[in-house]
C-alpha cells in the first residue's frame, strides 16, 4: 500500500464532500476536509464491519457525532461498498435522497444513529458501548467471545462543549468502558468563531479527570501518527480512549482554519483553488480514481471474511451453549420469549389502591426475570421511581465491595448487571438509552420524575425520529406530588410530550392499566413509549363492574355507561379517572346518564379506526368533560366545541398533594358541577 494511494483515497473522499456540498449549494465542507485522514485510517485499518451486511451483530459501531459533517460518512459508506451509489452522493440533501443533510438511522445503510444535534452522538456511543459491555459480560463464555467489538466516534468541538457529552463521558469513564474510542476533531473552530473565545479549558485533562485514556496526534494529516494513536486506543481496554487529533478545518481551502469554512459551500472559485492546492484535477467533479475505489472496496471482502469467521465461531458457541445462544439471538432480533408476561400480577379491586409507580415496580420485577433484554435504570431516583430490578445485578465495573455497596439492587456488581445507575444525568440517560436501543440486544428503560423529562427532550425526540425502542418511566406526574412544590410539579409536560411525533405517551389510571401499559411498552418494538405514573395511591378499579383494563391498548375505552344511553361523557386519564367514576355514580343518582371514558393514551386512540373512536366518543353526544391534572392544551379535540376541560394552566404550589388537588379544582364536587354545566350548555346549543 503506497502513501500516494492512501492520499488519493483521502482526497477522493474530501472532494466528494466538497463537490456534493457545492452541487447542493448547502452543507458543511470544512469538517470533511480536515477530518478525512483520521476517518480514512480508522475505516481502512481498524473498523470491523461488513459493508454488505450493515446489521452484522459483531460489527464495530461507528458514530459521526459531528453529524453536520455527514458527507464524510457518506463518502466512506460509498467508497467501502455500502448500498450507496455515486448518484446518491450527487443527490446530497435533495428530496427523498439517501444522503440527507444529517445522518439518519434507518434511512441510509451504515448509519448507526441519527446525529446532528451536537453532543448526542457521543452520548449515544456511550450507550452502544454499554450494550456491548453488558452483552459480552452476559453471553460470552470462555473461548467464545461472540460479542467483541469496539465503538468508535468522531466528535467535534461542538460535541465536547455540549453538556450531554460531559455527562455521558463522565459516566463512561466511571464505568470503564474500555472499548469506547472517541476521535476528537480538534480544529479550534466552531460555526461562528474560533474556540479561543468560547472553549479554552484543557479538554485532554478534562477527559483524564473523567477516567479516560488520552492520546494526542499533533498533525491530523500524519497517517502514521493516527495509526499509532488508534492502536493505543484500541489496545487500552480498561478505560475509554480519547484521541485528540489536531486538524485544520477546511484543509487546503482559502478559508482553512477559519470558521467561514465550517458550514457553507466553498463557492466555485474556492473549490477550484482547493483542488489546485491539494493537487486534485479540476474536472470532472465527483472524481473517483479507480485504484482508490478498488482499494477501499477491499472492505467488502474483508468484512465478508470477518463475518464468516464470526458465523463459524457463533455456531461453535451455540453448540456448546444452548439455550443461552437462543436467548442471545432472540434478544438481538427483539423477539419476546414465550411467556414473558405470564407473571405480571392482576391487581384486586381496592378502594385505597396503590400508586401507579408502585404497581409499575411490581410489574417490571415480574417481567424482568423472563425478559433478559430489559435493562435500564434511573437518574438517581430508583427509590422514588420504583424501577430497580431486584437482584438482577448492578451495571458497574467489577469490584470487590460487592453486595453491601450503598444503592446496590442486588445480584452482583459487574458489566453483566441489568440495573444501570445513570447518576443525576437525565440528558445523558436519554441519549445513552438511544445508543443501547440502536445497538440491538436490549430494551432499555429510563426513569425520573415527569418534570425532568424536560432535561431529556433532545434524546426523546431523536428516539422518536429514529424509531428506537426505548421505554421512559416518568413518575410524580402532577401537582398531586405535593410538597416539593411547583418546581417539581409537571403542568405542560404531558401536552408537550404528546406533541412529539412517533412517541406514545401512556398515563394509566390504576394498577391494572399500568400492567397493560407495560405490555404495550414492551411490544411496541419500533418506537419509544413513555409511561406517566403517579406518586400517590389511586384506587384499583373494580373490573367486575367496569370494562377490562385491556381497553388501554386502544388508547381510550368506555369504562362504564351505567347501563344507559349517555347524556354526558366524562373523560379522564391517570389519577383523575377515579374522580370521574365517583362523580358519575353520584350524577347517575340524580338521574343523569353518564359515560365514563378512561383515556390513557391519545396516540393509541388516534391510531384506532374512526368507527371505534366514534363508538367511544359518539359524535352526537356533545356534552363532554375531560379531567386531567395537567395543561388543558389539546383536549378540545376530544371534548369538542361544547365540551369543557378541568385542567391546570398555571404553576402548582407547595402543599400536601390532596390539598393541591382540592384547591386547584380536582374534586368530586367540581366534576359534578362542570358535568352538569356542559350538559346544560350542550342542550341549549342544540335548541338554538
Ligand atoms: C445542539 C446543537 N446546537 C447547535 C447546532 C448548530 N451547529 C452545527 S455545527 C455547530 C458548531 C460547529 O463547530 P464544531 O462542532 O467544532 O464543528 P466544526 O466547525 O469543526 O465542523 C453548530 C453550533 C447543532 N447542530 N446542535
Amino acid at each position: 500500500m503506497s502513501a500516494e494511494l492512501d492520499q488519493r483515497c483521502i482526497d477522493t473522499m474530501r472532494f466528494l464532500a466538497v463537490d456534493a456540498v457545492q452541487k447542493a449549494d448547502s452543507g458543511h465542507p470544512g469538517m470533511p476536509l480536515g477530518a478525512m485522514p483520521m476517518a480514512y485510517v480508522l475505516w481502512d485499518r481498524f473498523l470491523k464491519h461488513n459493508p454488505r451486511n450493515p446489521g452484522w451483530t459483531d460489527r464495530d459501531r461507528f458514530v459521526l457525532s459531528a453529524g453536520h459533517g455527514s458527507m464524510l460518512l457518506y463518502a466512506l459508506l460509498y467508497m467501502t461498498g455500502y448500498d450507496l451509489s455515486l448518484d446518491d452522493i450527487k443527490q446530497f440533501r435533495q428530496w427523498e435522497s439517501r444522503t440527507p443533510g444529517h445522518p439518519e438511522r434507518g434511512h441510509t445503510p451504515g448509519v448507526e444513529v441519527t446525529t446532528g444535534p451536537l453532543g448526542q452522538g457521543l452520548a449515544n456511543a456511550v450507550g452502544l458501548a454499554i450494550a456491548e459491555a453488558q452483552l459480552s459480560a452476559r453471553y460470552n463464555r470462555p473461548g467464545h467471545a461472540i460479542v467483541d467489538h469496539h465503538t468508535w466516534v468522531i466528535a467535534s468541538d461542538g460535541d465536547l462543549m455540549e453538556g450531554v457529552a460531559s455527562e455521558a463521558a463522565a459516566l463512561a469513564g466511571h464505568l470503564k468502558l474500555g472499548k469506547l474510542n472517541c476521535l476528537y476533531d480538534d480544529n479550534s473552530v466552531t460555526l461562528a468563531a474560533g474556540t479561543d473565545i468560547t472553549f479554552t479549558e484543557d479538554r485532554a485533562k478534562r477527559f483524564e479527570a473523567y477516567g479516560w485514556h488520552v492520546v494526542h496526534v499533533d498533525d491530523g494529516n500524519d497517517l502514521d501518527a493516527i495509526d499509532t494513536a488508534l492502536q493505543a486506543a484500541r489496545d487500552e481496554i480498561h478505560r475509554p480512549s480519547l484521541v485528540v487529533v489536531r486538524t485544520h478545518i477546511g484543509f487546503g481551502s482559502p478559508e482553512q482554519d477559519s470558521f467561514k469554512a465550517h458550514g457553507s459551500p466553498l463557492g466555485e472559485e474556492d473549490v477550484r483553488k482547493t483542488k489546485q492546492t491539494l493537487g486534485w484535477p479540476l474536472e470532472p467533479t465527483f472524481l473517483v480514481p479507480e485504484d482508490a475505489l478498488a482499494h477501499m472496496r477491499k472492505a467488502v471482502e474483508r468484512g465478508r471474511a470477518q463475518e464468516e469467521n464470526w458465523n463459524t465461531r457463533f455456531a461453535g458457541y451455540a453448540r456448546a451453549n444452548q439455550p443461552l445462544a437462543g436467548e442471545f439471538e432472540r434478544s438481538l432480533h427483539g423477539a419476546l420469549p414465550e411467556g414473558w408476561d405470564t407473571d405480571i400480577p392482576v391487581f384486586p379491586a381496592d378502594a385505597k389502591g396503590m400508586a401507579t409507580r408502585e404497581a409499575s415496580g411490581k410489574i417490571m420485577n415480574a417481567i424482568a426475570p423472563k425478559l433478559p433484554s430489559l435493562t435500564g435504570g434511573s437518574a438517581d431516583l430508583d427509590p422514588s421511581t420504583k424501577t430497580a430490578l431486584k437482584d438482577l445485578g448492578d451495571f458497574n465495573p467489577p469490584m470487590q465491595a460487592g453486595e453491601d455497596t450503598q444503592g446496590s439492587d442486588g445480584g452482583g456488581w459487574s458489566h453483566a448487571g441489568r440495573n444501570i445507575h445513570f447518576g443525576v444525568r437525565e440528558h445523558a440517560m436519554g441519549a445513552i438509552a438511544n445508543g443501547m436501543a440502536a445497538h440491538a440486544g436490549c430494551i432499555p428503560y429510563t426513569a425520573t420524575f415527569l418534570i425532568f423529562s424536560d432535561y431529556m427532550r433532545p434524546p426523546m425526540r431523536l428516539a422518536a425520529l429514529s424509531r428506537l425502542h426505548v421505554i421512559h418511566v416518568f413518575t410524580h406526574d402532577s401537582i398531586a406530588l405535593g410538597e416539593d412544590g411547583p418546581t417539581h410539579q409537571p403542568i405542560e409536560q404531558l401536552a408537550s410530550l404528546r406533541a412529539v411525533p412517533n412517541l406514545t405517551v401512556i398515563r394509566p389510571a390504576d394498577a391494572n392499566e399500568t400492567a397493560v401499559a407495560w405490555k404495550v411498552a414492551i411490544e411496541t418494538s419500533d418506537a419509544p413509549v413513555t409511561l406517566v405514573l403517579t406518586r400517590q395511591a389511586v384506587p384499583t378499579l373494580d373490573r367486575s363492574l367496569m370494562a377490562s383494563a385491556d381497553g388501554l391498548r386502544k388508547g381510550a375505552y368506555v369504562l362504564d355507561d351505567g347501563g344507559a344511553d349517555p347524556a354526558v361523557i366524562l373523560i379522564a386519564s391517570g389519577s383523575e379517572v377515579h374522580l370521574i367514576v365517583e362523580a358519575a355514580q353520584h350524577l347517575r343518582e340524580t338521574g343523569l346518564a353518564i359515560r365514563c371514558v378512561s383515556m390513557p393514551s391519545w396516540e393509541l386512540f388516534d391510531a384506532q379506526p374512526q368507527e371505534y373512536r366514534d363508538s367511544v366518543l359518539p359524535p352526537a353526544i356533545r356534552a363532554r368533560l375531560a379531567v386531567e391534572a395537567g395543561a388543558t392544551q389539546g383536549w378540545s379535540r376530544y371534548v369538542g366545541g361544547s365540551g369543557d376541560v378541568i385542567g391546570i394552566d398555571h404553576f402548582g404550589a407547595s402543599a400536601p398533594g390532596d390539598v393541591n388537588m382540592h384547591n386547584f379544582g380536582f374534586t368530586f364536587d367540581e366534576v359534578c358541577r362542570r358535568a352538569q354545566a356542559v350538559l346544560s350548555s350542550a342542550t341549549a346549543q342544540a335548541r338554538r
